[in-house]
């Protein structure tokens, strides 16, 4: 059983609506418990800008399945939700990125564990320490000293729950 950190992301439709679709979808699985769900925050589109405000958060799940099997369950609930696989980094109804497994790394073909960005995105670091306050990278790095170290990065703020 390990503990698993996914990033949701959503800047298309009815986004607050995806991300809770994301939390039932992960909750409705077997072998899958959603433990903790940050607040949801609202962000500036990094990477390919002109597209809509994001809403991101963090949920924590603790599982039996392997780092594939739960990448193969993320994109089966994003699927589910409307995604298309369009652009890289374009406009998306739901996003999820396994962030962070305790204990795991994995560097393969299609996946990458601790996910490559975790370290450049205060969309992602706010919302994951406000779950794991304590939480750190492999080599023993803290996740707070990392936020700390990107300055105010773009802007983030906490719209409510999940
Ligand atoms: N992949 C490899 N490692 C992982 C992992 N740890 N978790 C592969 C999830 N997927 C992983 O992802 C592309 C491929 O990454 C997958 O096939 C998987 O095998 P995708 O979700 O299909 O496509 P994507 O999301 O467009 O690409 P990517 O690289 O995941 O984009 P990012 O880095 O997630 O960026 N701005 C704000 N404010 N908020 C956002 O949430 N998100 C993005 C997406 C850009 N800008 C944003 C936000
Ligand atoms: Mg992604």
């Amino acid at each position: 059983m390990s503990t698993a950190y996914l990033g949701l992301g959503s800047n298309q439709g009815d986004r607050l609506a995806f991300l809770r679709a994301a939390v039932s979808g992960l909750a409705g699985e077997d072998g899958v418990t959603v433990v903790a769900t940050s607040s949801v925050y609202r962000s500036e589109p990094v990477g390919f800008t002109g597209q809509l405000e994001f809403l991101n958060a963090v949920v924590v799940v603790d599982t039996g399945l392997s780092p594939r099997d739960l990448l193969e369950l993320v994109q089966r609930i994003e699927d589910s939700n409307g995604r298309r696989r369009r652009r890289r980094w374009g406009p998306r109804t739901l996003d999820v990125d396994i962030l962070l497994i305790d204990g795991v790394e994995v560097d393969e073909t299609g996946l990458t564990v601790p996910h490559p960005r975790l370290t450049e995105r205060r969309f992602v670091l706010e919302p994951m320490l406000e779950v794991a306050p304590d939480a750190s990278l492999p080599d023993g790095t803290p996740l707070r000293e990392v936020r700390d170290g990107i300055g105010n990065g773009h802007a983030v703020r906490m719209e409510g729950g999940l």
